[in-house]
């Protein structure tokens, strides 16, 4: 399926043009089929060559732009409708504006009513207009939705469009942008929306990016047909099970869980005008939505946008600018991750970084940018991993990776250089490297220096673990590799053939901790586990630690115990628990 949004002044014949080609009525409400005036989104779809083509029909009227820019938002090609009689008008050029600040590229011109005049001069005229913007050159047909002259030359002209349309990623993560929500006597809440990429199935679960609230998919429709699943781009009717009048609505988005970063502050390139000549106080449009949000010019053409509510805003996102006197422009999102502008000088020297952001996403300079981060973090914001993740999901930028290596390999020489000392823990090292993960620790060692019960060893250092036992330790860590807080179940434990003997003598060689019968753990994931806990707010609850940890009450009442008896956390007096910075 292919989606297109029509686009052009009010009263040139968009509307009737969709009727006269698909059969279908796009305006949905009395009140516009009274007034012959479309006021909100309308939804009609015909057969084409390569599929169904769904159309958004947008008003024109400039008192609906928010619902025009609600239509086309989510789009990806236009169908651009200019009169023969009138001729290039006010909001052809409004609409135009913000189809090049959205940077779309891909449309047709129709140029209708041809039964009242020529259409070359509104032709030229607009394909000269439409030239210098995102658009560039495209194909243009003369129609009369009257008559019907013109019609089967667009229908061809449509077919070719779609298919010079570029594919969308069917496993992307998802973001559907609401255009409507409404309920349904019996059903409950029914939203929609055009799924831009990625698939909805009937049972997935999605959440509202604005309230985090989840929602399973009841039952599925694409262009009033039931469908077991739907995959981008295609237009989407969901029914949520659980979901009451009015909870999600046009500018909300549903999301994959876990793979979005809602924000409210993000720092923008300026298209189509200069920061300083935008007004402070703004709209800003993206998807479906409409938000109200402050601007602070930061470089010539790059500002901080403050939203009156959190978005889950992508890098590289298309957001149009509005203020009352009509679209002022647009930006693309470059971070939605900001740092702070409270120090002196910090604007200016934010204006210089946000000079080297490309308009376009790119996995490798993020990297770069920040280090060290999780592969979904990356993904959240909408960036591509550049590489393979080092160990677990952390991505090390590579000239980052060099110097923590030769960093951490003079320590471990000045260590060895002394022959009194103790060899040198994980832990230790971490802190020295200011790494996030300990795993990251021997990720970065190079042979002969490895780990070894949390230490780090020599290759021809003598070994305290019996063979046996070791073979099944590496086992069962190889088996917990890639888990995200990996504890074995007594199962695992059982077919690695851990019983009690083994696990005292691996704990004796602190190669595992065992916190309770049955439960025990790597010394890593002790390590990684506090980590963690210290980023959750404090003080913190058993049930909060659980959920920060994704592991089960059964595990972490003993963890805490643990740690609290070696001094890493602390009990408040109302029984909760604090990590202890050391
Ligand atoms: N003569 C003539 N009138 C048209 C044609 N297309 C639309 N109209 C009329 O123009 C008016 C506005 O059309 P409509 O589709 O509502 O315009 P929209 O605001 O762009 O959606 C209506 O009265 C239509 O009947 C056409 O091709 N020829
Ligand atoms: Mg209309």
């Amino acid at each position: 399926m292919h989606v297109i949004a029509t686009a052009g002044h009010v009263d040139h014949g968009k509307s009737a043009l969709l009727r006269a080609l698909t059969g279908m009525e796009p305006d949905r409400w009395a009140e516009e089929r009274r007034r012959g005036l479309t006021i909100d989104l309308g939804f009609v779809w015909m057969d084409g060559a390569h599929g169904p083509i769904a159309f958004v029909d947008v008003p024109g009227h400039e008192r609906f732009v928010g619902n025009m820019l609600a239509g086309v938002g989510p789009v990806p090609a236009v169908l651009f409708v200019v009169a023969a009689d009138e001729g290039w008008m006010p909001q052809s050029a409004e609409h135009l504006l913000a189809l090049h600040a959205l940077g779309v590229s891909h449309g047709i011109l129709a140029v209708t009513k041809t039964d009242l005049l020529e259409p070359d001069l509104a032709a030229e005229e607009a394909l000269d207009q439409l030239r210098r913007t995102s658009l560039g050159e495209v194909p243009w047909v003369a129609v009369s939705a009257r008559t019907g002259e013109g019609l089967p030359r667009l229908r061809t002209a449509l077919d070719d469009l779609v298919a010079r349309l570029p594919g969308s990623d069917p496993a992307a993560p998802v973001r559907l942008w609401v255009d409507r929500g409404f309920t349904i006597r019996g059903a409950g809440l029914v939203v929609t929306g055009t799924l831009a990429a990625g698939g909805i199935r009937v049972g997935d679960t999605l959440e509202l990016a604005r309230t985090q609230g989840r929602y399973v998919v009841r039952e599925l429709q694409s262009l009033n047909r039931h469908a077991d699943q739907a995959v981008g781009v295609a237009r989407v009717a969901l029914n949520l099970r659980g979901a009451g009048r009015g909870e999600i609505r046009r500018g909300d988005a549903l999301m994959t869980p876990g793979t979005y970063r809602g924000t409210a502050v993000a720092d923008v390139r300026t298209r189509l005008c200069a920061p300083e000549h935008l007004p402070r106080e703004l709209l800003v449009h993206v998807g479906t939505a409409t938000v109200s949000c402050r601007l602070r010019p930061i470089g010539a053409d790059t500002a901080r946008l403050t939203l009156d509510t959190v978005l889950p805003l992508r890098v590289g996102d298309r957001v149009v600018l509005r203020h009352d006197r009509g679209v002022g422009g647009g930006a693309v999102v470059l971070d939605v991750d900001p740092p702070r502008l409270d120090r002196r000088g910090a604007a200016r020297r934010r204006a210089g970084e946000l000079d080297g952001y490309p308009d376009v996403p790119d996995g490798a300079s993020e990297l770069r940018r920040r280090g060290i981060v999780r592969e979904g973090v990356l993904r959240a914001i909408g960036v591509e991993p550049p590489a393979p993740a080092l160990v677990g999901d952390w991505l090390v930028a590579p000239e980052l990776r060099r110097s923590l290596r030769a960093k951490l390999m003079s320590l471990v020489a000045q260590r060895a250089n002394d022959p009194s000392a103790a060899p040198l823990g994980v832990e230790y090292a971490r802190k020295a490297l200011d790494l996030p993960d300990p795993r990251l620790v021997p990720a970065l060692l190079t042979p002969p220096w490895s780990v070894r019960d949390g230490m780090i060893v020599h290759a021809g250092a003598p070994d305290t673990l019996a063979p046996s036992v070791r073979t099944t330790v590496e086992a069962l860590e190889q088996r917990l590799a890639g888990r995200d807080f990996p504890v074995p179940t007594e199962e695992e434990l059982a077919v690695l053939g851990l019983g009690t003997a083994e696990i005292a003598a691996a704990v004796r060689a602190r190669r595992l901790v065992r916190l309770a019968p049955g439960v025990v753990l790597l010394p890593d994931t002790v390590d990684h586990a506090v980590t963690v806990l210290a980023g959750l707010p404090q003080p913190f609850t058993v049930s909060e630690a659980r959920d920060a940890l994704g592991t089960t009450r059964k595990v972490i009442v003993p963890l805490l115990e643990y740690l609290a008896m070696r001094g890493r956390t602390g009990r408040t007096p109302d029984g909760r628990h604090t990590v202890i910075a050391r």
